[in-house]
């Protein structure tokens, strides 16, 4: 057998090894005997004293055997391979471990999915040329590329795939042995082509493990993530609520304490505005419930202004009708909520 193949740590390398070997094999013995008859011909047929060239159309026997013959061969080894070609490029396995690669210029940048187990999302963990994976485990890859044709090649795995702009190919492998692997890009692609050395660590479950608890695991998210939202757009505060005594319209006496969180926010952010909204239940009259509404609903703002919002940041609203009875004292409340 041959030995100058690199050793073959994938569950599907063996299948392609011997299709490998099978054409090696038939072009060998080709090869040999094309080349073998060209010199016994060359001797047996040179130049010798008195003999004339024969004129020959050909044999048309000879050419339909030497026609049908490597067509024959051909189809042979289209059918032998399908099946490997469908294993190995149609029907990944499923598998919880999938990764992204994506190419560019000058490399491949791979993504493992972050603490939400999703791809593609901000916390992505990236990482530029290498590639973690536990043995005996199947892996999944997105391969992606932004501005480039590379080809993945892991010759120990016997994978390669082309990777093309506006393309995701799924590829995927199971490594049966732990190790470091050459990755190479296996497309000319450019003047950073050579320069291009990845390498893919396959791992003992142990050390994947240990690997990924201190790159994948503590990790923050998003190392360039934007600092925290500035306190001007913080969450607004809840709506202050009011709560009127029966069919009277005088403030609460604990009016001041309920809208200090308001007027806090409306002093600290000079182009917020106060929104006032007085309810009333869908019982009696409603045109007396509407104006008991509104008159509340101005008692607010007066006390509003009595803080020192001008009126002009203050918003009215029209009354509302709650669903409760009258008895509800949520059918008596004014609120008052912050619009930036
Ligand atoms: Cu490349």
């Amino acid at each position: 057998m041959l030995q100058w193949l690199p050793e073959n740590v994938s569950t599907y390398g063996g299948e392609i090894d011997s299709l490998f070997f099978l054409i090696y094999y038939i072009t060998a013995v080709a090869f040999v005997l094309v080349t073998v008859l060209m010199v016994v011909f060359l001797f047996i047929y040179r130049e010798t004293g008195g003999r004339r060239a024969t004129y020959s159309h050909g044999n048309t026997t000879l050419e339909i055997i030497w026609t049908i013959v490597p067509a024959a061969i051909l189809i042979v080894l289209a059918f032998m391979s399908a099946n490997t070609w469908a294993k190995v490029k149609r029907h990944a396995p499923a598998s919880d471990f999938e990764i992204s690669v994506a190419a560019k210029q000058f490399n491949w940048d791979v993504a493992y999915p972050g603490a939400d187990g999703k791809l593609g999302t901000e916390d992505d963990v990236k990482f530029d040329n290498d590639i973690h994976v536990p043995v005996n485990k199947v892996i999944r890859i997105q391969l992606t590329s932004k501005d480039v044709i590379h080809s993945l090649f892991a010759p120990s795995l016997r994978l390669k795939q082309d990777a093309v702009p506006g393309r995701n190919i799924l590829v995927w492998f199971e490594a049966t042995k732990a190790g470091k692997y050459e990755l190479p890009c296996a497309e000319l692609c450019g003047f950073g082509h050579s320069g291009m050395k990845g390498w893919l660590y396959v791992h003992s479950a142990e050390d994947y493990k240990k690997w990924a608890d201190q790159n994948l695991g503590g990790k923050p998210a998003a190392q360039a993530e934007a600092p925290a939202p500035a306190p001007a757009t913080a969450a607004l505060p809840p709506a202050a609520k009011l709560y009127f005594a029966v069919g009277a319209n005088a403030l609460p006496k604990e009016t001041p304490e309920t809208l200090k969180v308001i007027l806090d926010y409306l002093n600290a952010n000079p182009s917020s505005k106060a929104v006032i909204s007085g309810y009333h239940d869908p019982t009696g009259n409603k045109a007396q419930n509407e104006e008991l509404a509104k008159n509340r609903a101005r008692a607010a703002r007066e006390a509003l202004k009595a803080a020192g919002i001008g009126e002009d940041r203050v918003v009215m609203q029209k009354p509302q009708e709650t669903t409760g009875t009258g008895n509800d004292a949520e059918a008596r409340r004014v609120e008052v909520s912050i619009q930036q």
